[in-house]
């Protein structure tokens, strides 16, 4: 393989690049296909991660970055509302959940959530609302909460409930998940969070979550909810039992999915936190694969826009690395989470608009507010 140097200038970033280096580390036709623009093969993505070269990858993934978003680094003025930890899942990795009755259990009337919304400290740009799967909250309780939160909060776009959620109140209502997905938009919700998607690969989804939504289900919601027009995010929990074929997997999935109803607009790469969790973890996840899962990422998902360094579940300062790893949008102010937090995570509980500035710009990106759509505001 020809070995030669260049210098590769791209919004901002200047790489020199040297083919040889890239040779040496394994991944010459990698870079060559990255630099076509090519599709980058299942067969590439274990190369990737055999890959010890964290640089090397870092480079590939920030120079696919630069050519999508430049130096910008997106975040959003959000509010996260927790309406519920009561479920009838019982996923073992979770730490969040209760059963009804249990201490701890908690379920949010529609002026609790009001009051949570109206003492946010900036008016929110984006709420993002997601909970249990309670046995009998009626999908009629959200179309009311959702109407008053439309009149009172006007600018805010509804970003609500993950596939599952939305197969559940399907179940319990006895209708389809279309006719779920239309009542919910008719009342306000715009966009569907990534949540719930944790790993597709069916024996190790048996594993850690065996009563949660399959994933050709998980798929069809979205992609149902992407022909009525909403746009949404997907996510992959990492770093638990599963294995790199596995990841590999999740990727070519919901980059087929993309493929055929393109409404997908972030990825958030979620590392699994171990506290109070029922799953025995035998190889605790490194920030080290963290950060080659992140880049990995952006490689495999060519047709996915944005990468998210989730900062509750990442830390500040690793989410700060990933921005460097592929990530370009660092979420928002957050201002109140639980199910990171109940599973041991060591970062605050909002971020103010001024620290997330000061934040993406320390580590030498260019902060720009966005909308739930990613919309430059
Ligand atoms: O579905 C649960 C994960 C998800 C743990 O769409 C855990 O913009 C790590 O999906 N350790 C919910 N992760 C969070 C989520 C999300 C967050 C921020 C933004 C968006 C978005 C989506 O959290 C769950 C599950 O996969 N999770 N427990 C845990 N112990
Ligand atoms: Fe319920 Fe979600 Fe926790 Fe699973 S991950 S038990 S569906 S709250």
């Amino acid at each position: 393989m020809a070995g030669y140097d260049f210098y590769l200038r791209l919004n901002k970033g200047e790489y020199m690049i040297s083919k040889n280096y890239f040779n040496n580390a394994g991944l010459g036709s990698i870079l060559d296909k990255i630099l076509a623009g090519d599709r980058l093969s299942i067969e590439d993505g274990h190369t990737l991660f055999e890959c010890k070269d964290l640089t090397a990858l870092g480079t590939l993934a920030s120079i696919v970055r630069r050519k999508m978003h430049g130096s910008k680094t997106f975040y959003v003025l959000n509010r996260h509302i927790n309406y519920t930890n009561i479920c009838i899942n019982g996923c073992l990795f979770c730490a969040y959940a209760r059963e009804r009755g249990e201490q701890g259990a908690f379920q949010l009337s529609k002026e609790d959530i009001m009051e949570k919304l109206r003492s946010a400290p900036v008016a929110p740009r984006e709420i993002h609302v997601v909970g249990g799967c309670h046995p009998d909250i009626p999908l009629s309780f959200f179309e009311e909460t959702f109407v008053s939160i439309k009149s009172e909060f006007p600018q805010a776009v509804i970003k609500s409930f993950t596939a599952v959620e939305i197969a559940h109140f399907a179940k319990i209502e006895g209708i389809s998940t279309i006719e779920t997905l239309e009542r919910l938009r008719k009342a306000g919700a715009e966009m569907l969070p990534g949540g719930g998607a944790e790993i597709f690969a069916p024996e190790t989804r048996r594993k850690i979550c065996p009563k949660k939504l399959d994933a050709d289900n998980w798929l069809r919601v979205h992609g149902e909810a992407h022909k009525l027009g909403y746009s949404t995010n997907c996510t992959m929990l990492f770093g638990h039992i599963e294995s790199i074929a596995d990841r590999l997997d999740h990727l070519d999935r919901l980059r087929k999915q993309q493929d055929e109803t393109g409404g997908f607009n972030c990825f958030i790469p979620l590392p699994f936190l171990t506290e109070n969790s029922r799953l025995e973890i035998e190889h605790p996840l490194t920030g080290i694969d963290e950060l080659k899962t992140i880049a990995i990422s952006r490689l495999m998902l060519d047709n996915i826009p944005h990468i998210k360094a989730y900062w509750v579940m990442l830390g500040v300062k690793q989410a700060q690395t990933a921005l460097h790893f592929g990530a370009d949008d660092f979420d928002g102010t957050v201002v109140e989470e639980k199910i990171g937090h109940m599973a041991g995570a060591s970062s605050d509980q909002a971020l103010t608009r001024s620290e997330l500035e000061e934040m993406i710009r320390g580590c030498g990106f260019t902060p720009v507010e966005r909308d739930a759509a990613f919309n430059e505001v």
